[in-house]
């Protein structure tokens, strides 16, 4: 019950504490409330990301593993993440340069968790790059036709499941049977995978989180750059 707190009374870390259990609890205006008011505070939208919402998101993660809530809960969680994300969107997201390169991102088929691959979307996104955001349970058809139709520089896959993963290998796959292979870079992550997956895939690198995925974003796309321009 946070309807007789004043937000702006509270020190900045209480609004952390209290932002992470309005998240857990799925009380979306609260969500929304408390990220605004940490906005309004100065606070830098990566720190109220991850401050707030994914540490909220951790915790919802960590009692859905042990067993202490279940499914309707995690699924009211997640709807307040996204609604504080839709308040962060504009702020991760926006960037006045043109784009540097441009990339496709979906969640696998059999998949729905998309709350992370947005979240690599929104900061692709304020890092410059064009980001085609395919949603989720995306099928291998429609993510070799959005490389083609847009000349992707990366393609990124997210899977959060153990029986979701290996359709990545699928689409890598069928990227190469079309010839598209080598134009495009891939990049994979979500909570089951690592390099060793990520290598037997046929991916170019794994993400670990979305710093690393715009990291590796920029440096593999860089070097790619580089290569054409020498060898052309
Ligand atoms: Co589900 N779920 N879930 N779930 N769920 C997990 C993944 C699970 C690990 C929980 C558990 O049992 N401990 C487990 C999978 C077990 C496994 O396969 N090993 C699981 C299960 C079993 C299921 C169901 C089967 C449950 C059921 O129905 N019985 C079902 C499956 C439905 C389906 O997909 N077909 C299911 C359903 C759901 C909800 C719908 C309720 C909801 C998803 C809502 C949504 O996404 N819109 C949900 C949630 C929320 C979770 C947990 C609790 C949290 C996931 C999350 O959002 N994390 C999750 C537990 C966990 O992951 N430990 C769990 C926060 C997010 C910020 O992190 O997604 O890891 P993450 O993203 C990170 C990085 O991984 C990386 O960057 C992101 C940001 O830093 N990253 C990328 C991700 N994608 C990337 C792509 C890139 C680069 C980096 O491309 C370049």
């Amino acid at each position: 019950m946070t309807a007789d707190i004043v937000l702006s009374e509270l020190t900045t870390d209480d609004l952390w504490v209290l932002l992470q259990e309005d998240l857990y609890d799925g009380l979306n205006e609260e969500v929304v409330a408390e990220v605004q008011e940490a906005l309004a505070r100065g606070e830098h939208p990566q720190t109220v990301l991850q401050k707030g919402l994914i540490a909220g998101m951790d915790v919802v993660s960590a009692d859905f593993r042990n067993g202490v809530i279940f499914v309707p809960e995690v699924l009211v969680a997640a709807n307040a993440m996204k609604a504080g994300l839709d308040v962060l969107r504009p702020y991760l997201s926006r960037s006045e340069s043109p784009p540097i390169g441009t990339v496709v991102i979906g969640t696998v088929r059999g998949d729905i968790h998309d709350i992370g691959k947005n979240i690599v979307a929104m900061m692709l996104e304020g890092a410059g790059f064009e980001v085609i955001n395919l949603g989720k349970n995306v099928t291998v058809e429609d993510f070799t036709r959005a490389v083609k139709a847009h000349n992707a520089h990366i393609l990124g896959m997210s899977a959060l499941l153990t029986t979701s993963m290996p359709y990545m290998k699928e689409v890598i796959d069928a990227l190469a049977a079309q010839g598209l292979r080598e134009r495009v870079i891939v990049l994979v992550g979500g909570a089951p995978l690592n390099e060793v997956y990520a290598r037997e895939f046929g991916a170019d690198a794994y993400c670990r989180d979305a710093y690393e995925a715009v990291h590796t974003a920029r440096r593999l796309l860089h070097i790619r750059l580089r290569g054409d321009h020498e060898s052309g």
